[in-house]
């Protein structure tokens, strides 16, 4: 009997404590790979290292250690495919950029980090403790947006975060700032979690987008404060499955915008986009859908509702003449992105402009089943609100002010 119960503790023994390092491997410190976080020493070469080793571990899951400091990284791609099933990245301090475009000399400055064929990584700030400082300041000064005056202006700057080919992927809790352009990409992902993530740059910074989304399937973004120059948060040509909750735009900005799609002429497909409780303070524009008129295809199912504005320029844009210089691409006929099925609905606040709904449709293929419902919207100034439709059709509901505005629904089979 005792024998037997030896014999239980030993085996018990040894499955725990191979259950237990199967569960967790050792986490990987960027430190003991040689980092060092006083914000001036290259870490680069620390980090690639660290990612390559959590990044070959196997297991259910391997955890990379980015304890508190600044750490200085230049240009890097992370690739993947990792081999554990999860990769959890537990950013405690800052990544900083180098703070002249410079550090970019021989390398592409359209991207600062990127992240490639990872797949379930889950980018953890610990509460916005850690995040990413992209030093921007550099690249702004040289913007040719700003300083077209300048003999070596430049039209692109480094994205800060690059998510390419990945899927899977959770970014919490984590501050971006002082992006030298758009501040986070997703392009080809599949189910990506974006939440509690602060992004921050001055107001008059150039491109310096928020969040853009280009070919992206299932994104949901969540509890974030952007402040910024441009785009708050961006939709390209090819999205599905896009939510977007909670999130507090401005001061700066130009809001939530769908597109601009269909640049080159091509195929746009933009499908189930929800955007829900939103505030717009002091931006350019709230609600947004832009095409060019060589686009085609469709942009079908779209819903932006609890939307507050304050002293937003243009709360409710449609543009289907979309043009790089306003007003100077001529009406083109047969071709146009088709527009249906989007709600506006719950729309309060102040509007600083006169034009507050615009919806200019495309004349080959007119807006169909728009719907305003429950707008009210009223002078930041005292300059008086005014709706301006042409070739949207689409329904009424509850009070439209400034209204009305929509054409009739045309009859259908
Ligand atoms: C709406 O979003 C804000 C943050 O912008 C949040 O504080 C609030 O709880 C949200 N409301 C609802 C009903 O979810
Ligand atoms: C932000 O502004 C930019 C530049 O004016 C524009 O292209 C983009 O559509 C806007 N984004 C949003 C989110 O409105």
């Amino acid at each position: 009997m005792q024998e037997l119960v030896a014999w239980f503790l030993i085996t018990g023994l040894i499955s725990f404590h191979i259950t237990y390092s199967d569960a967790q491997p050792a986490d990987v410190n960027v430190i003991e790979n040689g980092a060092n976080g006083d914000g001036k020493t290259d870490s680069t070469r620390a980090f690639n290292k660290a990612w390559d080793v959590a990044c070959g571990i196997t297991g259910a899951s391997a955890k990379l250690v980015v304890p508190q400091g600044r750490f200085l990284v230049k240009q890097t791609t992370f690739k993947g495919p990792c081999k554990a099933a999860k990769i959890i990245v537990e950013l405690g301090g800052t990544i900083v950029a180098p703070d002249t475009p410079k550090a970019w000399d021989g390398l592409d400055a359209g991207v600062w980090l990127v992240f490639e064929a990872v797949n379930g990584m889950t980018l953890d700030g610990l509460g916005n403790k850690g995040g990413f400082n992209g030093n921007g300041k550099g690249w702004w000064d040289q913007s040719c947006r700003y300083h077209p005056d300048l003999v070596c202006c430049t039209k692109l700057a480094p994205t800060s975060l690059k998510f390419f080919k990945s899927n899977n992927l959770r970014i919490k809790g984590v501050n971006i700032v002082q992006s030298p352009q758009t501040h986070v990409l997703l392009f080809k992902t599949d189910r990506v979690t974006i939440d509690s993530v602060n992004i921050d740059s001055p107001k008059d910074s150039p491109n310096t987008d928020g969040i853009h989304i280009q070919s992206a399937n299932g994104v949901s973004i969540s509890n974030c404060k952007i402040k910024n120059g441009d785009d708050n948060i961006s939709i390209g040509d090819h999205c599905l499955n896009i939510k977007i909750n909670n999130i507090e735009c401005g001061p700066g900005g130009h809001g939530i915008s769908i597109g601009s799609l269909g640049k080159d002429g091509g195929q746009v497909e933009v499908r189930n986009i929800h955007v829900k409780n939103v505030s717009f303070t002091d931006t350019t524009n709230g609600a947004r859908i832009k095409t060019w008129q060589v686009g085609k295809g469709v942009v079908q199912n779209v819903i932006y509702e609890d939307i507050k504005l304050e002293a937003c320029e243009a709360p409710i844009v449609i543009d289907q003449n979309y043009c790089a210089v306003r007003g100077a691409c001529k009406e083109k006929a047969g071709s146009g992105v088709q527009i249906s099925d989007v709600v506006f609905k719950n729309f309060h606040g102040t509007a600083a402009l006169a034009e507050t709904i615009q919806m200019g449709c495309s004349k080959s293929f007119p807006c169909k089943g728009i719907t305003l419902d429950a707008i009210d919207l009223s002078p930041a100034k005292g300059v008086p609100c005014k709706a301006i439709c042409t070739d949207a059709h689409g329904t009424e509901k509850g009070t439209v002010k400034p209204g009305p505005c929509l054409l009739a629904q045309a009859n259908e089979l």
